[in-house]
């Protein structure tokens, strides 16, 4: 019987594709993303010496340019990448945002457990009921062999016990870098592509100058919208360019 990335994704909250791209696919989309950030490291060294570890929003970013943005809403965009969107979402998906990873300036950095829903600001039984009924999910393409994510299989839709949820809230003297029993680490080698849940536990483990392009996607919902910068979408004249896709339909006016 065939195994379904919908069924997978649903029941452990993540998906590793090996070997998912080839490496004509990966070189131009490398040399892009390696010029925006020696750019964005050479104007944020202050936030990157205080512990910074991702930049943001590179398709709006003035460090690349017009034909490098459409190239990356080109990949985004990619058959393959917008079957497996289909395949893990409910309903409609939407693109919100892109981020790159990479290591901390103190190679002694401590990283952290989290979901990233518990920086919405929204109370913990809010928490709790919204990883139910919400969606949103990384993609991560890394660019170089990594030490990977460890994150908690299935916290994408169920609560932590207690010693995770004492970890990534600091309680009771426990740290968010600390070692969870629950903790699966997910090696990742350059082709692959990781999709996780970002509502589940997880941390990112650093080493080997690790470098790492991430695209979120989210329901297509009025409060995920309320996080879109339209800046970061593709422009009426670019959906010209990107007419097969269905991930950025929704953006033409
Ligand atoms: O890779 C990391 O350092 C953390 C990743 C992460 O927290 C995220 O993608 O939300």
């Amino acid at each position: 019987m065939k195994i379904m990335t919908s069924n997978i994704y649903a029941t452990q909250g993540y998906v590793i594709f090996k070997n998912f791209f080839k490496e004509n696919e990966l070189l131009k989309l490398e040399y892009i993303l390696e010029k925006f950030h020696n750019v964005w490291l050479s104007n944020n060294q202050k936030d990157y010496k205080n512990g910074l570890i991702n930049s943001h929003s590179i398709t709006s970013s003035s460090y690349i340019n017009e034909e490098e943005r459409l190239f990356i809403f080109k990949f985004i965009s990619k058959r393959n990448i917008e079957k497996i969107v289909g395949e893990i979402f409910p309903d409609e998906a939407l693109f919100l945002n892109t981020q790159l990873f990479f290591e901390p300036f103190n190679r002694n950095q401590h990283n952290y457990w989290h979901r990233d829903i518990q920086y919405t600001g929204r109370s913990i039984n809010e928490q709790k009921q919204k990883i139910k009924t919400e969606n949103i999910v990384h993609f991560r393409i890394p660019l170089r062999r990594e030490l990977g994510i460890e994150l908690i299989p299935s916290t994408h839709k169920e609560w932590d016990t207690d010693e995770e949820f004492e970890t990534r809230l600091s309680l009771n003297g426990r740290k968010p870098s600390d070692n969870l029993q629950r903790g699966k680490i997910i090696q990742m080698d350059r082709g692959d592509l990781l999709v996780f849940s970002a509502n589940m536990i997880h941390r990112g483990l650093y080493g080997n100058n690790r470098l790492t392009f991430d695209i979120i996607f989210c329901d297509n919902t009025q409060d995920f919208k309320s996080f879109l910068n339209i800046n970061d979408c593709p422009n009426t004249e670019e959906m010209e360019s990107l007419k097969e896709s269905k991930i950025f339909k929704k953006y033409i006016i």
